[in-house]
């Protein structure tokens, strides 16, 4: 069967775009067809300053909301990273195979490096080996696909050429992961800046739709969305990043196709109108169900843990492969 692992960033509240991106094809289709495993990746979340008690109040937080948007444990593994050593164990090994020239190369480093250093804040290490962990996170699985949003794409691109190399200098350890993406919403974009990507951990709230918004904030949020100076409803990313943007949203949501979407809009308005009440009715069986999980927080304790132990007796024995493979002496 088929081997299937993602995971999500405890470095905010979650977002429509982790939403339409990532989790929802989690429940609808990759824990149906594969032995899937999701992980809340709270180690990811000290590569940027944080705050301790935050970090672990949002872990349980996105635990619980993965659980309300419909994963099963009895159908897949959910977990959180720092639960599973085998994640930090691997993570080293992928750093002795990579090079600083690869991971200084990532977009995300970039970005994030340069944010931290504009406002002052030094770079930790950890957010340039950030992708050594993400591809221990993958290979430790044996993972076959990787369900991420359009801006993991290069990450996972790593976390392959690092199973590729790793295989043929040491001998065949990992399988070779590839990236799948949604077919619409792949990649959703801030409702006020709609050049950049709805991200959880962005300051201004105004242009990101939380899962747990109410339905009057969602709708507030989307009827003040950014969007561009022409008056006609039509579905081009580059000259109309807003537009097309609330068109990706609303065909995700109701299962429609953007550009047949755009035909049907005579104006902004009354496309943000039902672009508003599709979302709001997307996340009100979330907001309801994640209402009765908070109440029982020993629920979800207990999914977490059967889940790690789930999760490190299938990365283990890889993990201890790979450990003899490149030459360390097995402990006895
Ligand atoms: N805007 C988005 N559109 C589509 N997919 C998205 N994802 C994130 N934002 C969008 C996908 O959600 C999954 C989990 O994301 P993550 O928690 O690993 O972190 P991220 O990609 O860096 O997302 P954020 O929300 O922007 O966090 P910050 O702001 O902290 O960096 C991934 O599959 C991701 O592709």
């Amino acid at each position: 069967m088929k081997r299937i692992f993602s995971g999500i960033k405890p470095t905010g509240h979650l977002t429509l775009g982790n939403y339409l991106g990532a989790v929802r094809r989690w429940v609808e289709v990759d824990q149906h067809q594969a032995d899937a495993l999701f992980s809340v990746v709270d180690l990811h979340a000290l590569t940027v300053e944080h705050d301790p008690a935050r970090v672990r109040r949002l872990s349980r937080q996105a635990a619980t909301l993965l659980l309300a948007a419909g994963l099963d444990p009895e159908r897949c593994t959910v977990f959180v990273q720092s639960h599973v050593d085998e994640h930090a164990r691997l993570s080293y090994l992928m750093e002795c195979v990579a090079t600083d020239g690869e991971m200084r190369r990532m977009i995300q480093y970039k970005e994030k490096s340069l944010r931290a250093r504009e406002s002052g804040e030094s770079v930790r290490l950890s957010l340039l080996t950030y992708p050594a962990l993400m591809a221990a996170d993958i290979l430790a699985y044996g993972t076959d696909e990787v369900p991420v949003g359009e801006d993991q794409t290069q990450h996972v691109e790593l976390a392959r050429d690092l199973a590729v190399r790793f295989n043929h200098r040491y001998g065949h350890v990992f399988t070779v992961p590839k990236a799948t993406h949604p077919v619409v919403a792949a990649r959703v974009m801030d409702l006020q800046d709609p050049r950049s990507k709805m991200g959880k951990s962005h300051e201004n709230g105004a242009g990101i739709v939380y899962l747990l918004d109410d339905a009057d904030t969602v709708r507030r949020k989307i009827m003040r969305a950014v969007t561009d100076s022409g008056r006609e409803v039509v579905y081009d990313r580059e000259a109309a990043p807003g537009v097309a943007n609330l068109l990706d949203v609303l065909a995700a949501a109701t299962g429609g196709n953007p550009i047949g979407l755009a035909g049907v809009y005579e104006s902004y308005g009354s496309l943000k109108k039902d672009t508003a009440e599709a979302v709001v009715e997307l996340l009100r069986p979330v907001r309801e169900r994640h209402a009765e999980l908070a109440a029982d927080p020993a629920q979800v304790d207990e999914v977490l843990r059967a889940g790690a132990e789930r999760a490190r007796g299938m990365a283990r024995p890889l993990v201890d492969r790979a450990y003899r493979a490149i030459g360390l002496l097995p402990a006895v």
